[in-house]
């Protein structure tokens, strides 16, 4: 039988990075991850990075190729009625900046810094249960190779994401979850192309939402919507450029697709965020549409505030930020919960709105584009709102 300080559930972003910092504090930890590294490794997902993140990212020394091949952005542009309208994020925004930089990068960037720390991550290993959580003696039960195996911590962090098995673990009484699923969904490519335009663009179209991003230089990501029961198999590559150039009112580079896929679009959040001597982090315990570019960005909140908490723990014996990290951090997330929900709802088209409603959305979307006060909120929510704690590292 295995032990360790914190048994961690996930080797996304929220797990990695959390091991990461807690191994900066000589702090042991285990990851357990039921898929291989190559998996999580090739999943693409984030791309734009909220200023608090870039500096986490480089507090935790995750930052190297970050700095040589990320791309920095002054802001994003809005398409609407046939024109792109910037906002400037540098500008009402006291300078700050987001970045273009991928999620998949991080996540490799991670899993190098483990292997050459020694810091253990089991792939393969599938938690199946979570036992005594409410007693000062949790244990993690899961499956690798064949084999059924036990961990003993001290904590469990559920970073598992949102199909994962950690938040299942609180009582069903002791829950509560709040859940939106919108009726559209993001049909997304990757193609190796030259981005079109220096920004990523939200369009609000006749036709529906389109979003033009990056990953570098030379290799575009573009999402446009679509219905929740439309098929990849109905999109020609031919058929998504046009789309896209229509919607955004810009002609994109075209290039070879490397990638195609459809993602819903959800809003969830569960509470309590900690039970006993679980605590949750990242998708397990919120969902936002990615609209607002949050999802990574939230994850990496949540462990700063965790890591923060711990390293007191272990580190100064003080218990009262780990008391205090499920109030301190759902306070956070329900503001990027709310700034998600109504950047979707400003930019996609509902096809159950009226046209009154349509009218008072679009007068919503010229709002935003001609008040300065109405771009700084957009600025001040995009680049990321302030975290509470960052960890002592
Ligand atoms: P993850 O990345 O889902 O990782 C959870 C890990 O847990 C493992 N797991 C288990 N392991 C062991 N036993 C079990 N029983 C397990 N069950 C699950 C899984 O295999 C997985 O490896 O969660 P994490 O770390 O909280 O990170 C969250 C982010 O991945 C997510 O929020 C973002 O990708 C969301 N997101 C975006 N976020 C941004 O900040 N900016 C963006 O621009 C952005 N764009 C996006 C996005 C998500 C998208 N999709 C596909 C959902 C664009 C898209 C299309
Ligand atoms: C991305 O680059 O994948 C991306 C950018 C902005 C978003 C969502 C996703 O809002």
């Amino acid at each position: 039988m295995k032990k360790t300080k914190v048994a961690i559930i996930g080797a996304g972003p929220a797990g990695l990075l959390l091991s990461h910092i807690l191994h900066l504090r000589g702090i042991e930890s285990v990851i357990l991850e039921s898929r291989s590294r190559a998996y999580c490794e090739s999943r693409i997902r984030a791309g734009i990075l909220e200023q608090g993140t870039v500096d986490m990212l480089r507090k935790a020394g995750v930052n190297q190729r970050m700095d040589k091949e990320g791309l920095p952005h002054w802001g994003v542009d809005i398409a609407f009625r046939g024109a792109l309208h910037p906002i400037s994020i540098e500008k009402y925004d006291r300078g700050r900046q987001v970045m273009a930089w991928g999620q998949t990068e991080i996540v490799k960037d991670l899993f190098a810094l483990h292997e050459a720390n020694g810091t253990e991550i089991i792939t393969e290993a599938e938690v199946v249960e979570l036992q005594d959580i409410e007693t000062g003696q949790p244990a993690v039960i899961y499956k690798n190779a064949g084999k059924t195996e036990r961990l003993e911590c001290d904590f469990i962090a559920g970073c598992d994401g949102f199909w994962g098995v950690s938040r299942h673990a609180i009582p069903e009484a002791k829950r509560q979850a709040w859940d939106l699923v919108y009726p559209y969904s993001w049909l997304g490519i990757l193609a190796d192309a030259p981005p079109a335009n220096e920004v990523v663009i939200y369009a609000h179209s006749d036709e529906g939402f389109a979003l033009q991003s990056m990953r570098s230089p030379k290799v575009s990501r573009l999402y446009i919507q679509v219905d929740n029961d439309d098929k990849v198999e109905n999109w020609s590559d031919e058929a998504i450029w046009e789309a896209l150039d229509r919607r955004t009112g810009v002609t994109m580079n075209r290039g070879p697709v490397t990638d195609k896929a459809i993602t819903p679009m959800r809003s969830f959040v569960s509470e309590p965020m900690q039970y006993g001597r679980l605590f949750l982090a990242g998708d397990a315990a919120h969902i936002v549409p990615p609209t607002g570019a949050k999802g990574l960005n939230l994850a990496v909140a949540d462990v700063s505030l965790l890591s923060a908490a711990f390293i007191s723990h272990y580190c100064d014996g003080d218990e009262a930020p780990l008391g205090l990290y499920g109030e301190r951090v759902l306070r956070r997330i329900w503001k990027v919960e709310r700034f998600s929900w109504q950047t979707t709802r400003l930019l996609h088209l509902d096809k159950r709105h009226t046209d009154f409603e349509l009218r008072l959305q679009e007068a919503d979307i010229d709002y935003l584009l001609n008040s300065d006060n109405a771009k700084a909120s957009f600025a001040e929510n995009y680049a990321g709102l302030p975290i509470d704690q960052l960890p002592d590292i």
